[in-house]
């Protein structure tokens, strides 16, 4: 599968103007990040129009986004967005495995260092995503990969980015569990083929190249108690048993809710009760929002929906111990979920749905949305 989207026609171009106009004027976006602290006991932030990253640093936490290096590169006003409203952001193609070696042993940064450097002009460090993963991997990787390529490639990867200023933790595997039971032959549920002691070698080799990093699992469907949690928490024992540099808990959350089915706000608490137990810090690190049918009879009424979907999610989140949230992507004019290869049938069915997919805090214009003061409030 490419790393990049292929279906990059339908990106529309408004002026920044659209948002200076919403009072989202620019701001000296160093000034949260330089004294986290003082800010926080001097010069508490009232106002939710104030840059995210400027609210989160007020209470010692991180807002930022997943980042496309070609929008980023082509459309200023959303790289002038991402800018003001981010301390954090994540490659969204440009570190996976396909971007990176895309050849055995030939190695290409252009891409991500790109991403890598906007981070660095704008005072965010980048989280690099990811080492391991079944998708968005050359032809010539088989999933899942022999150790010898992995040697190669973790050293290949995380040696560029050892000194990098910004780069300051790894995926270093994505969706190790499968999606169902029946995408699994063994007890820790991880799909087929893939064995724990792989898993924990790959995290040993990583720790062997790079360990002043934080190390990530990152997976989604474990927001609740699922099949999926249950299994992703079996392997996060696992590894902290088995000697495993492992920091961050990575939980995706692309989130849907409906009227039909509610957020498991009891599951979710006690997911998170427990990685507080395993010692491992959960991080949300691709939230998106759906409301699935049945939908509201307007955009506002769902557009609602989903702001309070965003602050419930994230008051527990924070109650459990989060401080780091990374939305996927800032805007719905670049939402993944609205590209044919990514949409759920439903939607690609009956094209009047897709104008419900409004899942990230900034509409198609880059206007904050209910979801964005949601975020804001969530972080007050
Ligand atoms: O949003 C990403 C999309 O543009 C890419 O085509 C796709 C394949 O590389 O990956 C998408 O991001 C995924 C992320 O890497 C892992 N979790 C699920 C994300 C959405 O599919």
């Amino acid at each position: 599968m490419p790393y990049r989207r292929k279906f990059l026609t339908r990106a529309g171009y408004t002026t920044l103007s659209a948002l200076l106009t919403m009072g989202f004027l620019q701001k000296d976006k160093q000034r949260e990040d330089q004294s986290t602290n003082s800010i926080a006991a001097n010069n508490p932030i009232k106002n939710v129009n104030s840059p995210l990253r400027q609210l989160a640093a007020a209470k010692g936490k991180r807002y930022g986004t997943a980042i496309d290096g070609d929008f980023l590169r082509k459309e200023k006003d959303y790289a002038d967005l991402i800018a003001r409203e981010c301390s954090i952001a994540t490659p969204n193609g440009e570190l996976k495995w396909a971007g990176t070696e895309p050849e055995p042993g030939k190695f290409t940064f252009e891409s991500a260092d790109a991403i890598a450097n906007f981070c660095q002009k704008h005072n965010m460090t980048m989280h690099g995503h990811t080492l391991f993963w079944h998708l968005s991997k050359p032809d010539w990787v088989p999933y899942p990969p022999t150790l010898k390529m992995l040697e190669r490639h973790v050293n290949g990867v995380m040696g560029h980015y050892r000194k990098s200023p910004v780069l300051k933790s790894w995926d270093i595997a994505n969706e190790i569990i499968a999606d169902t039971p029946d995408g699994t032959d063994n007890r820790y549920g991880l799909r087929r083929g893939v064995k724990p002691e792989l898993i924990r070698d790959l995290f040993l080799i990583a720790a062997e190249v790079d360990r002043n990093k934080k190390f990530c699992l990152n997976d989604f469907g474990i927001e609740g108690a699922t099949w999926k949690s249950d299994h992703y928490l079996k392997m996060v024992e696992y590894l902290k048993n088995n000697g495993v540099k492992l920091d961050w808990a990575g939980l995706q959350s692309h989130l849907w809710f409906s009227k039909n089915y509610p957020f498991d706000e009891k599951g979710f608490s006690s997911v998170l009760k427990r990685l507080k137990d395993l010692e491992v810090k959960p991080v949300i690190t691709e939230l998106d929002i759906i409301i699935d049918t049945p939908f509201p009879d307007s955009i506002e009424k769902l557009d609602k929906m989903i702001a309070d979907s965003y602050k419930r999610f994230l008051e527990l989140c924070f109650a459990g111990g989060v401080d780091t949230v990374i939305t996927w992507g800032i805007t719905d004019r670049h939402t993944w979920i609205r590209y044919p290869q990514w949409m759920p049938q439903k939607y690609k069915d009956n094209p009047e749905f897709q104008k419900f997919l409004r899942p990230l805090p900034f509409d198609e214009n880059l206007k904050p949305k209910l979801a964005r003061k949601a975020i804001a409030q969530a972080f007050q």
